[in-house]
């Protein structure tokens, strides 16, 4: 198959899973083409079978804000086209599936069809999606899609309470590649930040308010409070430079790392004890996954789809949104007892393993080969 993928390329797990996607069909023999504004951070090195077209927005003085949708469209009906692409598949419904959907029908006048299906991923429905002034285009480009997936049964009902919906929408989770996250050798990590064997408790997000990294701070000062832990916070966003400040008047503040935005997770995560995830709203939680393939328990909140992907008392622990109390309470139950942080790690990675590529990869293949066909 020929497939385009259009995503964002940033760190943010929708573009994540979109690369990972596309790496995975390309392994498979299938043709991929990434349509987007900028190298996908997770592509590394353009490999076999995957080509990369990049979206170049005009300057054009005129213009107060870049048209980027318009030229987006373009890009798509060139490289379809061109590329004699069979199916476009885009994540993130803003403002990738109304493109794809005017790429759709320029094409259809040129005697081309293209089918589209629509990824949702959370923020596009639950934050960015909410605006009224964004509402009739999702709903329009969603009931227009070939195709619609959101990544949890949670996302799945919210889209239909928020918006008129007449497409059925199938519920394919996030995934992983299960082996990659795996490290044998990682002992110069744990050195550096525990020297003295201290327990680590990490975080990894862009730094929006909904991860409410406020809360990952309080749970550590209270963690730090019995028993010797360090606090690892990987990314970077736009609430960085206050949780800086508030760090740096924590009693524990020469414990707590902030690391900025790493290409890969995986060497912080394989020495982490505990992953922290207290955001106020999660689709799906792809973070917390990643830390489950690395071993590491979760603490983290009930709100949205975290529920379907972390156990309650099994691989970690849920709280209320912004109960620190309970959420420190749940995290020295898991560090205290070196049992018991066995016990929830390599439940973690149980957990995991129900989400590795090799399981969810045959469903986004079944809904390309229905509509092709
Ligand atoms: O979490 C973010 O702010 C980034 C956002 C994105 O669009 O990349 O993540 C959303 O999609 C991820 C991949 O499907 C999910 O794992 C995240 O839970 C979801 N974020 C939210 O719902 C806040």
């Amino acid at each position: 198959m020929k497939i385009g993928i259009v995503l964002y390329p940033t760190f943010g797990g929708s573009g994540i899973v979109a690369t990972e996607l596309g790496k995975a069909l390309a392994a498979k023999g299938n043709e991929v083409h990434f349509i987007t504004y900028s190298q996908p951070v997770k592509l590394g090195e353009l490999r076999n079978n995957i080509y990369y077209h990049e979206v170049v927005p005009s300057d054009y003085p005129l213009f107060e804000y870049t048209p980027y949708e318009q030229v987006l469209t373009s890009k798509l009906v060139d490289v379809v086209k061109y590329e004699k692409l069979d199916i476009l598949h885009v994540h993130y419904a803003i403002p990738h599936a109304s493109a794809a959907y005017m790429a759709q029908q320029i094409l259809r006048e040129q005697h081309i069809e293209i089918p589209f299906i629509t990824t949702l991923h959370g923020t596009d429905i639950t934050l960015v999606g909410k605006d009224p002034s964004f509402e009739p285009v999702i709903t329009f480009s969603i009931n227009n899609s070939n195709m619609v997936t959101a990544v949890s049964e949670s996302l799945k009902e919210e889209t239909l309470d928020l918006f008129d919906i007449n497409k059925e929408i199938h519920v394919i989770p996030n995934f992983i590649s299960i082996d990659e996250y795996q490290l044998s050798k990682n002992q110069y990590y744990k050195k550096r930040y525990a020297p003295n064997n201290e327990k680590i408790l990490c975080h990894v997000s862009n730094f929006r308010k909904v991860k409410r990294i406020e809360d990952v701070i309080k749970t550590y000062n209270k963690v730090a409070k019995k028993i010797d832990a360090k606090l690892l916070l990987v990314g970077d966003g736009p609430e960085r430079n206050q949780l800086e400040r508030k760090a740096r008047k924590s009693e524990f503040k020469d414990h707590i790392h902030f690391l900025g935005n790493l290409k890969s997770t995986k060497e912080v995560l394989n020495i982490s004890d505990v992953f922290l995830l207290p955001s106020s709203k999660e689709s799906f939680g792809l973070a917390a996954l990643e830390a489950m393939a690395c071993r590491v328990p979760v603490i983290s909140t009930t709100s949205g789809g975290v529920p379907e992907v972390v156990k309650h008392g099994f691989s970690g622990f849920l709280s209320e949104v912004g109960d620190v109390k309970e959420m420190a309470k749940n995290t020295l139950k898991i560090i205290s007892d070196d049992k018991e942080l066995e016990k929830f790690k390599s439940n973690a990675f149980l957990t995991a393993k129900n989400y590795d590529i090799s399981q969810v990869l045959p469903k986004y293949e079944a809904l390309y080969d229905y509509l092709i066909n």
